[in-house]
């Protein structure tokens, strides 16, 4: 829309105004499983039946399917008087719990855990931190204290880190070739989502899942069975243990959680427990270097302020941070989806 019709007709602060209208539209047909009733059922369903199937009044179920046929997540099907509702292909990929590239986990997290925290940007913006004590009641002073306020949020938040790497972790991985790093630690490595796109990548290495003892436990429990050879599990505080000796160490949306100064203080312990001809690869929404953009990183940035201490930056300012720890030849891959890569060696 051209910049006179903006003047006349403000269609784009009315979408950004009325934004979280689809934002709970999709949060609520996630929450009450209609993706995955439509999918069970193999047939297109009348409003009623998907009413009844899901435990919900008619009338608004009514209300919440046709608004998901304006929004493109189903296809409304006449017949006689009756409409009749099924998935579109986008929303059978995505928003189905079982479904491979599925993100039903990141926005059931979204609804459950980010909305509210949003509630709070107003005061995150004029306090400049985090506001898990306003959302949540828990004190922000041990920040993954917070995050894993009970073992429903840890499963919940390590649900969300798995799932977007079903649709960014072939990416990241090919983004260098890391054949030449045979072990591997994946410093924070959470769920294991990407160490499992590391060793299937990359038959010949070894990577081993280094996070707190409560997160090895619940992806032992959740995420990495007995079977997924070349995945191996280590127990630590990267802040406060010694650090494995390893080939190549993984941080994956680790730095943009913390200040500058636990970044380097973190990097400075990689740098020097890495073997020389190592590296260390990291793996973060990237600013450009005018802040211009992208849009995503400029509002993930906004996320970290009320969920973290941290935030995203610009590649100039990891490889400051990279430099300052000793780290060399630093080179950068942006991929086009939300992560990017760097690549730095010692
Ligand atoms: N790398 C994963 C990914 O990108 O999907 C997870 C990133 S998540 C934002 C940050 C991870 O760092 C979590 O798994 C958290 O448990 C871990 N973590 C936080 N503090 C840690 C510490 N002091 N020692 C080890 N792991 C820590
Ligand atoms: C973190 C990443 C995330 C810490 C908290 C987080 C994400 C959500 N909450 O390291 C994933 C990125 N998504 C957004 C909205 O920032």
């Amino acid at each position: 829309m051209s910049a006179l019709h903006e003047a006349q007709y403000p269609q784009r602060i009315l979408d950004y105004m009325e934004g979280f209208l689809i934002s709970k539209t999709l949060f609520t047909s996630c929450e009450l499983g209609v993706f995955d009733f439509l999918l069970a059922s193999r047939r297109p369903l009348s409003a009623a039946e998907v009413a009844e199937g899901l435990g919900t009044s008619r009338d608004g179920m009514e209300r919440l399917l046709s608004a998901c046929v304006g929004l493109q997540l189903l296809t409304a099907h006449h017949s006689h008087a009756d409409v009749l509702y099924s998935n579109t292909e986008m929303s059978r990929m995505y928003l189905t719990k079982c479904s491979p590239r599925s993100l039903y986990h990141s926005i059931l997290y979204s609804s459950s855990t980010l909305y509210l925290c949003w509630n709070y940007l107003t005061d995150a913006v004029r306090e400049g931190r985090n506001q898990h004590e306003r959302a949540f009641g828990v004190s922000s002073g041990d920040l993954f204290g917070a995050v894993y306020r009970s073992d429903e949020e840890t499963l919940s938040f390590m649900q969300l880190m798995n799932s977007i790497w079903n649709i960014c972790g072939e990416d990241i991985v090919m983004a260098f070739d890391l054949s030449p790093f045979k072990t591997i630690y994946d410093l924070g490595g959470c769920s294991g989502a990407l160490a499992r796109r590391c060793v299937t990548a990359y038959p010949g290495c070894c990577v081993t899942i280094f996070d707190l003892p409560k997160v090895v436990r619940m992806s032992r429990e959740h995420f990495i069975s007995q079977e997924n050879e070349g995945i191996l599990f280590f127990e630590g505080d990267f802040f406060r243990d010694p650090l494995p000796e390893a080939d190549l160490y993984i941080l994956a949306r680790i730095l943009h959680d913390w200040t500058d100064s636990r970044s380097l203080e973190l990097l400075t312990k990689v740098y020097q427990r890495c073997r020389t001809g190592g590296g260390v690869l990291l793996v973060e929404a990237l600013l450009h270097e005018d802040n211009s953009g992208p849009v995503t990183a400029q509002l993930y940035s906004l996320n970290m302020l009320v969920q973290t201490e941290g935030r995203e930056r610009k590649t100039s300012e990891y490889a400051a941070l990279l430099t300052a720890a000793g780290f060399a030849s630093i080179q950068v891959r942006r991929t086009g989806k939300i992560y990017d890569a760097i690549l730095a060696t010692k």
